[in-house]
């Protein structure tokens, strides 16, 4: 067997992860229990686990908006993201991040970022930090279609190459950038070609298949890691949701997020291949999904029982760096 079921596990169970807490932070959210905005990445698991799997802490991440997946695959804690999406002071950011702002650098995910594109050129400087100190840690961006084409990245793209960063830039392609539809706002045919046009090696994957995803990663990691510099991956994947948690989707068609759902599922691809191979039994992947639940159900106790940050002490605190 090419991968080992310890792997083929914690695949699993991470994709389960995430894929139940989005469920219940949607749940949350129109229970009135979560403040702000939330951007939820139900149905893209397999690109977030794909990519992060094989990175140590002291790799560097740099998220989206969309950044619940990212941060649970780069390893940060389940129930200190629920307890920041509800804006408790004992979040994971002291409850003054929510969604959009998690970040926990002991993990080397420095950030989701409610700024398309922001990503890219954070993870550049993590990329050149690394590359100046001699340290061999790499950084992987991840971004958006509708980020693609934002000057901040097309900028970034270029920079990587001339300074031979170690930057992977990971594109997950979910076919809209808030409404408007990838086909129209890409203005060429492919993504992954556009981005070789800067001088670096990119790969278009189906990111809804974890095995294919993993394995262009592991060739980029591998490349960035060896000092031969950037590498960009478009992963096709699909969105279960609306852009945010509310959205009507009247841009989508009737059916689509119905097939999406029966057809282009990742976590359903990923059971149905390793039962087929004969990688993992059902028994097994039921089993961790009970885990997974109980998990979530505690992260939303706790979440709803952890105390709000303290006008008097809290509001100002943390709002400056000290050197
Ligand atoms: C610089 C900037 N421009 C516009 C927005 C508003 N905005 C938030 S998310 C989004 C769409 C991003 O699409 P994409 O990069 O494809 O990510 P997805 O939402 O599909 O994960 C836009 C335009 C923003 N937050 N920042
Ligand atoms: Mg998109």
């Amino acid at each position: 067997m090419p991968y080992d079921s310890a792997f083929l596990l914690r695949a699993y169970r991470t994709m389960k992860t995430i894929r139940i807490f989005e469920e219940r932070c949607i749940k949350e959210f129109e229970a009135g229990n979560v403040p702000g905005f939330v951007h939820a990445s139900n149905g893209q698991e397999s690109v977030a686990v794909a990519s992060c799997i094989s990175l140590s802490d002291t790799d560097i991440i740099g998220s989206t908006h969309r950044g619940h997946g990212h941060s649970i695959a780069k390893g940060c804690d389940v129930i200190g993201m629920m307890k920041e999406i509800m804006g408790k002071s004992t979040g994971l950011c002291k409850g003054k991040g929510g969604s959009m702002h998690i970040a926990d650098f002991d993990k080397g995910m420095i950030g989701a970022n409610a700024i398309v594109g922001g990503g890219q050129p954070l993870c550049n400087g993590a990329a050149l930090a690394s590359k100046t100190l001699g340290t061999k840690d790499i950084a992987m961006s991840f971004g958006g279609d509708g980020s693609a084409n934002q000057g901040t990245v097309l900028e970034s793209l270029n920079f990587a190459v001339v300074l031979k960063l170690p930057h992977i830039f990971m594109f997950e392609n979910n076919g809209y950038g808030e409404g408007t539809g990838a086909n129209y706002a890409l203005g060429c045919d492919s993504l992954a070609d556009r981005n070789r046009a800067f001088g670096m090696p990119s790969e278009f994957v189906d990111g809804t298949d974890f095995f294919a995803t993993y394995e262009v990663c592991q060739r980029a990691i591998a490349h960035a890691r060896n000092g031969d510099g950037p590498y960009a991956i478009e992963a096709e994947t699909v969105r279960f949701d609306g852009h945010f948690i509310g959205d009507p989707q009247l841009y989508r068609g009737k059916d689509e997020i119905k097939l999406a759902k029966k057809n282009r599922d990742c976590i359903k691809i990923f059971r149905d291949r390793v039962l087929k191979e004969g990688w993992l039994t059902a028994e097994e992947m039921d089993a961790i999904d009970v885990e997974v639940i109980a998990l979530i159900e505690t992260a939303v106790k706790e979440g709803l029982a952890a105390p709000n940050p303290d006008p008097e002490t809290d509001l100002m605190a943390d709002v400056y760096c000290s050197y």
